[in-house]
């Protein structure tokens, strides 16, 4: 068998939910983001997924913070920068596409798409079809590949719908969202059954949630897998002890994923597995 591509870590910095009141470390400002970006860079992550905040903390998809933000982490480093289309929880379609305005030398190198609606905490996170096929279109309008966030075993069949609308190219590259409440657990046999579920030639990344970020990683790795960590999904780099920003967390990714053989991914070359343009 031939040994798996070099392993693309991704670290998703800032999220929508965490606050300064549940982590110190979590980055806000454009100068934040970049500095711990860089950190990130230097740890091994080849991506970053990111939010932004207003300048009281609050979730943003806000077109110019994102532009401050990527302009801020290109300055200091290549690591390749996927923007959030997500945004939080209540946003509205149009919001949520704030980072897709950004063309030219700003335009991000990826976006979110996540094809279904999925209970979130408490909460809701709404994608009904409509503003999936909406957002879907603008990624696609703007030359980006989307990377597929699956809550849970359905959005995989749904991103199969938007390939036959034209919306999406198969295959694709999926990101498996395991371990929010209300969503699919973090268990093995889920992932199993996910990367099964893709379609021939995809690619895959594993988020897991909290406790369950790091163990996920090393899953990820053993599957052949790439793997996502960073304050958005876990504050911990293990019990009780915060991570010292998204760093440390990448820093503990690349140890546990060398640990069982795997290489890991400049940007260059996650840009090229991952087919960005
Ligand atoms: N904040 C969540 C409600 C994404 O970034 O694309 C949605 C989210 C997904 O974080
Ligand atoms: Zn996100």
């Amino acid at each position: 068998m031939s040994a798996p591509p070099p392993m693309i870590i991704t670290a998703a910095m800032v999220g929508a939910e965490v606050t300064r009141k549940d982590t110190p470390y979590l980055p806000i400002t454009a100068e934040e983001i970049a500095e711990d970006a860089a950190k990130c860079r230097e740890a091994g992550a080849a991506m970053v997924h990111i939010h932004v905040r207003n300048p009281d903390g609050t979730p943003s998809q806000d077109t110019e913070l994102f532009r401050a933000a990527i302009r801020a982490i290109r300055k200091k480093c290549d690591i390749l920068i996927q923007t959030s289309t997500g945004g939080a929880v209540g946003m509205s379609a149009e919001e949520r596409c704030g980072p897709l305005k950004l063309t030219g030398g700003d335009r991000p190198d990826m976006a979110t798409l996540t094809t279904g609606t999925v209970n979130f905490g408490e909460e809701v996170f709404w994608n009904p079809r409509p503003l999936v096929r909406e957002i879907a279109a603008r990624i696609k309008a703007i030359g980006l590949r989307p990377e597929i966030e699956c809550f849970d075993a359905g959005m995989i069949d749904e991103a199969n719908v938007l390939a036959k609308a034209g919306l999406i190219e198969l295959p694709a590259h999926y990101d498996f969202v395991l371990g929010v409440p209300g969503g699919l657990g973090a268990r093995p046999e889920a992932l199993d059954f996910l990367r099964a579920s893709i379609p021939e030639g995809s690619t895959w990344t594993c988020a897991a949630m909290a406790r369950h970020q790091l163990p996920f990683v090393e899953l990820a790795a053993v599957r052949g897998g790439n793997a996502r960590v960073g304050l958005e999904d876990n504050i911990y780099l293990s019990k009780g002890v915060l991570a010292k920003g998204n760093w440390e967390l990448v820093v503990e990714a690349v140890k546990r994923a060398r640990a069982h053989g795997r290489e890991i991914a400049t940007p260059e070359q996650a840009r090229e597995i991952l087919r960005l343009t």
